[in-house]
């Protein structure tokens, strides 16, 4: 079954987004596999947005991500790295849809709540940078059954 990452940044944590975030993926039948609170360092920052190199918003973005306790997890489902981007939104809060979480909860680019993987290979790798195997719960959920 398909895997991806989901962060709710330091802005959702100190904003006590969490159970509001977390609900919205439980909901629709996604299975929580790992999950902690955690403080990224610049290093572990750096790579995790390194696409983002060069950008002028960079350094902007990774002073804000190491800011405070972030919220990581990895969750799975049926298609759930596309699907999981609907429910995140669009990148700037003020297009988001209303319904998504950035168009729920953000008013600006540079806190817009939550980071969500946009393709296999990014999945992958952001699993593989935040989580090791162990942190990665291989488990069966009963109500699933009533999902699929
Ligand atoms: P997304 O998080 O939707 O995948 P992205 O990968 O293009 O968006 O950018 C990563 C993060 O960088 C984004 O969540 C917020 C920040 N960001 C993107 N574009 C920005 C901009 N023009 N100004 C400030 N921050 C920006
Ligand atoms: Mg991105």
């Amino acid at each position: 079954m398909e895997k991806t990452f989901l962060m709710i940044k330091p802005d959702g944590v100190q904003r006590s987004l969490i159970g509001e975030v977390t609900a919205r993926f439980e909901r629709k039948g996604f299975k929580l596999a790992g999950a902690k609170l955690m403080t990224i360092d610049r290093s572990l920052a750096e790579e995790h947005y390194g696409e983002h190199k060069g950008k002028p918003f960079f350094e902007e973005l990774v002073d804000f991500i190491t800011s405070g306790p972030v919220f990581a997890m990895v969750w799975e489902g049926e298609n759930v790295i596309s699907t999981a981007r609907k429910i995140v939104g669009s990148t700037n809060p003020q297009e988001a849809a209303p319904g998504t979480i950035r168009g729920d909860y953000g008013l600006i680019v540079g806190k817009n709540v939550i980071h969500g993987s946009d393709s296999k290979e990014s999945a992958e790798r952001e699993i593989g940078l935040f989580f090791n195997s162990e942190e990665i719960q291989d488990y069966t959920k009963d109500g699933l059954s009533w999902v699929y």
